[in-house]
């Protein structure tokens, strides 16, 4: 393992780069754990710096500069985490893409994200996807990088607090993902805001659970832990018996509400178990009252829950003193505005409308996408995010339903639009219409409404397994549903609110 001490020359201070903020900690801890694995700790804060450092130069060695894009989709592991680092130390722009896309969902990143250097771990989609660009595979073990054997060391790259630190892709209504850009100045200014919101302290541990290639798993959780040098047991995925048993050393968690409702399901969760932590956060999908209040009886805690966005990072949080209120994503965090807008005029309190937001945290627009990024914001600087909210007297804010069309399942986001072109593309299918039903595990699950070809005699079944190489296994349906005719209006627009209530309870004994 590499070891802490570096020279001057590696820890040149670049404060537009957010690294620059992990950095100080860093130096400042070298010899506390960074990365805990289940045998014990594996890289401390000053062995972060110098894995960093290497792994910048071997970007740089590669032909990597400040700007270019890294496309990696690679499984969690310490030398990913590196890798995420590595690149922004660089002033690279890290480009992550969800481990379960199929190389057909990629071509579209690859084409779209033009990348200096793809990264892949063995076995995905991204070792196999067509490119013409330079190819790394990534094994998780730091002994095994690639860049493990380089000399060199690259200290972090002066940028603007303007320049892209990371793309990351969302997909669009019109089925066609969006790559979002956030820069160092989105980054470093969310994650002090935050590490105040939630009073962080330097003693707290972090279990790590959530995947990485995604804003909550990648720039609240890691983020908040590196700003303070923050031990963190790292879990390389959700695995509730695993969680429970690290979860008397930690002091905080991160969830989405999945993992709420996966643990309560637990019977050894309890008042014990969580005697040490202070702290649990959800969000990326609304929390059920349920799951707020069974998880305060079982264990005591009341779950700290806000709400974000890719493009806007963390936007609300609930308290950290003070009531933190069930259904509620709590008032707008320290120096970021938000404002519910109904039929064209400020809504009164309470009052539905479209959520817009406006702040440091907000991203620099659409990757290559001018027009997109014009469209969601308004002429006084608004981003438009398609969340239906309220906001009460107090300030506090609901999210109570979406202007857009999506599912949330277990936290990802599912565009129906998108799988509706791929079911429409089977053989055997004339139209289908894709909605998301109350599903007890996910939040929402996928149902696919399907109407056949004349003289198809296409199975449920069918679908769904000529599905397995078009998408990632969490957009495709739970449930294929085979009709005569899909319900319109006048207008010849599919009903989705009547197919929702038809199918209502599709996963109700699930
Ligand atoms: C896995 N499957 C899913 C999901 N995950 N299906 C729907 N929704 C999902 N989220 C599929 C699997 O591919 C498999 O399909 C089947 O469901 C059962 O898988 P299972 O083993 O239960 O899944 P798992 O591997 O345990 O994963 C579930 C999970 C995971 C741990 C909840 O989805 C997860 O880590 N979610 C967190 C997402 C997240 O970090 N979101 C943050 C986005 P088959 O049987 O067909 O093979 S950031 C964001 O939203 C904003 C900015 C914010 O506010 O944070
Ligand atoms: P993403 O595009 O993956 O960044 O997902 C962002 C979306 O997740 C938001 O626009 C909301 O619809 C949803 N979201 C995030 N946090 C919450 C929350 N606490 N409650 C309800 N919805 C949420």
């Amino acid at each position: 393992m590499p070891e802490a001490s570096l020279t001057g020359e590696v820890h040149e201070r670049a404060d537009g780069n957010v690294f620059s903020l992990f950095e100080a900690a860093a130096v400042a801890n070298a010899e506390r754990p960074f990365l805990v694995v289940p045998g014990g700790p594996l890289l401390t804060y000053g062995g972060m710096l110098a894995e960093t450092a290497r792994a910048a130069a071997w970007l740089r060695w590669l032909g990597v500069d400040r700007g270019d894009r890294v496309l990696v989709q690679v499984h969690k592991s310490p030398a990913a985490v590196v890798l995420y680092l590595a690149c922004i130390r660089a002033g690279a722009a890290f480009v992550p893409l969800n481990t379960a896309y199929q190389a057909k969902e990629l071509d579209y990143f690859v084409a779209d994200s033009d990348p200096a250097l793809i990264v892949a771990s063995p076995g995905l989609s991204a070792e196999v996807v067509e490119s013409d660009r330079p190819r790394i595979a990534l094994r998780g073990d730091l002994e095994a990088a690639p860049w493990a054997s380089a000399v060199d060391l690259l200290g972090t790259v002066a940028v603007a607090p303007s320049d892209c630190a990371a793309i990351l892709y969302t997909s669009g209504t019109t089925g066609r993902s969006k790559g979002a850009v956030l820069t160092h100045g989105n980054l470093s200014s969310n994650v002090e805001v935050l590490g105040r919101a939630w009073r962080w302290q330097e003693d707290d541990v972090l279990l790590h659970a959530l995947p990485i290639f995604h804003v909550h798993g990648l720039f609240v959780a890691l983020h908040c832990a590196l700003l303070h040098a923050s031990p963190i047991l790292f879990h390389e995925r959700f695995e509730p018996a695993a969680v429970l048993r690290d979860l008397p050393a930690a002091t905080v968690f991160m969830g989405v509400p999945t993992f709420y409702t996966r643990l309560l399901a637990e019977p050894a969760l309890d008042v014990d178990v969580c005697r040490g932590v202070r702290l649990f956060v959800s969000g990326s999908a609304p929390l059920l009252d349920a799951t707020f209040d069974e998880f305060a009886e079982r264990t005591g805690h009341t779950i700290l829950e806000r709400y974000g966005m890719t493009e806007a990072l963390m936007v609300t949080s609930n308290p950290y003193d003070g009531p933190r209120i069930a259904g509620s994503v709590g008032p707008p965090l320290s120096g970021i505005s938000v404002r519910v807008v109904a039929d064209g005029h400020p809504a009164t309190a309470n009052q539905p409308g479209v959520l817009e937001i406006k702040g440091p945290n907000l991203f620099s627009g659409y990757w290559r996408n001018p027009d997109k990024t014009a469209e969601d914001h308004t002429a006084d600087g608004f981003f438009v995010s398609g969340d239906i909210a309220t906001i009460d007297e107090a300030g506090f804010v609901r999210i109570v339903g979406r202007s857009k069309d999506l599912i949330i399942s277990g936290g990802y986001n599912i565009y129906p639009k998108e799988v509706e072109m791929a079911v429409d593309a089977l053989e055997g299918v004339a139209e289908s219409a894709v909605i998301g039903i109350a599903h007890r595990d996910f939040g929402e699950g996928v149902v696919a409404v399907i109407v056949r070809a004349p003289g198809s005699d296409l199975r449920p079944e069918a679908v769904r397994s000529a599905l397995a190489t078009e998408l990632a296994a969490f957009k495709r349906p739970k449930m294929v549903v085979i009709v005569d005719e899909l319900p319109r209006n006048a207008m010849g627009k599919v009903q989705k609110a009547e197919l929702r209530e038809r199918y209502k309870d599709a996963f109700a004994a699930g």
